[in-house]
């Protein structure tokens, strides 16, 4: 086989860019080692940035996120059983929009499938050949067992942290920035409506805990738990009790129960690896770089660093200009950055850390209150929240 640009993962990098390409008039073929069902149920973000509608917007792509994404123009932050609110649009102009990282994988795959787009997934073996050449090509077995080959231009590496793109560069041409933290997220979904109607980010001394939710009738939320803990440890009341005991307030708060639908453990890792390029093959996304959940922005992120490879990509096809692919992975990483920092920060500021030493701990206080209290710190908080605009990133 042949095409322009071979795209491996099915993710929302990988699904993004072939359609942004496509509307370029630019062909793709997209592996991926899941199944269709796997990848559109698999629960993952839930916060979309005002940028990222827009992107989504503009590709097309928002039919469904206009009628059912939740707009929210602040979030709480909780400690001391106190609510303090930051008025994302008041401060910044702009709000988030709540809407499943899985329904907008939905909404593209549909949208690339009418488009008689190709999606193979169920792909096993995928590695990558020729990378440092004009015509790298991509190898893999396809779901009926038949050894295949895509020759292309360009291979966008779009397979997430675990993926085979990353690691088919040779590690002397990678600059790696690893960071694991004491605490992970234990994360569940519940059939039942929201406790209120903003997101909550909870500081507590026994804990983390995040209130967040999917839909009218569906509540996601998340307690802190340890690095190495399992998930075989926390009974669904164990998980109540905790939620019940961090999300607590003076004035009294309801959280509403309801059955546990999904839950899973996920690590909280800031990880950056640069350039994000090697030869023909560019990284977009988790297969790049890693933030810890707290800042919701591994999600936004990807479509961020998309939307410049597409352009990038544009202009060496339609123009034969590689200026744009030679800055991609500078100019990538000016809010990759940025959001490590932000989602180190939060994590920093909300997270207890078990055996976290009593002068960090009078250190997050005073971040906490100092953002509670001071405009100019909420509102950079809210800034960074909602998404740093693109004209920021594009300077
Ligand atoms: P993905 O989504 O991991 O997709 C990569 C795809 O590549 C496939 N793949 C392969 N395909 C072919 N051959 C191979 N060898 C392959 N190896 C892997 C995989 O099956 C997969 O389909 O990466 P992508 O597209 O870069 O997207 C990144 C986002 O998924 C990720 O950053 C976010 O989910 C992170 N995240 C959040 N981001 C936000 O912006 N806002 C949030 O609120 C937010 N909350 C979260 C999150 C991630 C979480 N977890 C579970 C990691 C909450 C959680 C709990
Ligand atoms: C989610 O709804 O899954 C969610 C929201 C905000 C975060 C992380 C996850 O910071």
């Amino acid at each position: 086989m042949r095409t322009q640009v071979g795209i491996v993962g099915a993710g929302p990098a990988g699904l993004l860019l072939s359609h942004l390409l496509h509307l370029q008039g630019i062909e793709s073929i997209v592996v991926e080692s899941r199944s269709r069902e796997y990848v559109e149920k698999r629960l993952r973000a839930g916060i979309l940035e005002h940028g990222t509608v827009e992107v989504l917007r503009e590709a097309g792509l928002a039919d469904r996120l206009n009628r059912e994404g939740l707009p929210h123009e602040g979030i709480s932050l909780r400690f001391d059983e106190e609510d303090h609110r930051i008025p994302i649009t008041e401060l910044t102009g702009r709000m988030v929009t709540v809407y499943g990282q899985h329904e907008v994988v939905k909404d593209i795959i549909a949208v690339r499938l009418a488009a008689d787009g190709q999606l193979e997934f169920e792909v096993t073996d995928t590695k990558l050949h020729d990378l440092t050449t004009d015509r790298p090509r991509i190898t893999y077995t396809n779901a009926e067992g038949r050894a295949e080959e895509i020759e292309c231009d360009v291979v966008a590496g779009c397979d997430g942290f675990h993926g085979v793109s990353r690691q088919s560069i040779p590690a002397n041409h990678l600059n790696i920035y690893d960071h694991v933290y004491e605490s992970a997220w234990l994360g569940i979904l519940a059939q039942t409506p929201p406790s209120h109607e903003e997101l909550i980010y909870t500081h507590h001394d026994r804990g983390f805990a995040l209130h967040s939710m999917r839909s009218p009738e569906r509540t996601r939320l998340y307690v802190e738990v340890d690095r190495t803990e399992k998930l075989e440890n926390w009974s669904d009341r164990r998980i109540w009790d905790e939620l019940h005991t961090r999300l607590a307030l003076k004035e009294g708060f309801d959280l509403n129960e309801g059955p546990i639908l999904d839950r899973g453990i996920t690590q909280n890792r800031s990880f950056v690896a640069e350039p994000m390029r090697y030869g023909r093959l560019f990284l977009a996304g988790d297969s790049a770089h890693i933030v810890p959940p707290t800042g919701a922005k591994g999600l936004n992120l990807a479509v961020a660093d998309v939307r410049i490879l597409a352009r990038a990509l544009d202009a060496f096809f339609s123009l034969k200009k590689s200026e744009l692919m030679d800055t991609y992975s500078q100019d990538c990483l000016k809010r990759v950055w940025r959001a490590e920092h932000f989602s180190w920060f939060m994590t920093s500021m909300l997270f207890s850390f078990r055996g976290a030493d009593p002068f960090q701990k009078e250190l997050q206080k005073a971040q906490l209150r100092y953002t509670a209290t001071s405009e100019a710190a909420a509102k950079s908080l809210a800034e960074n929240y909602a998404g740093m605009p693109f004209e920021w990133s594009d300077r």
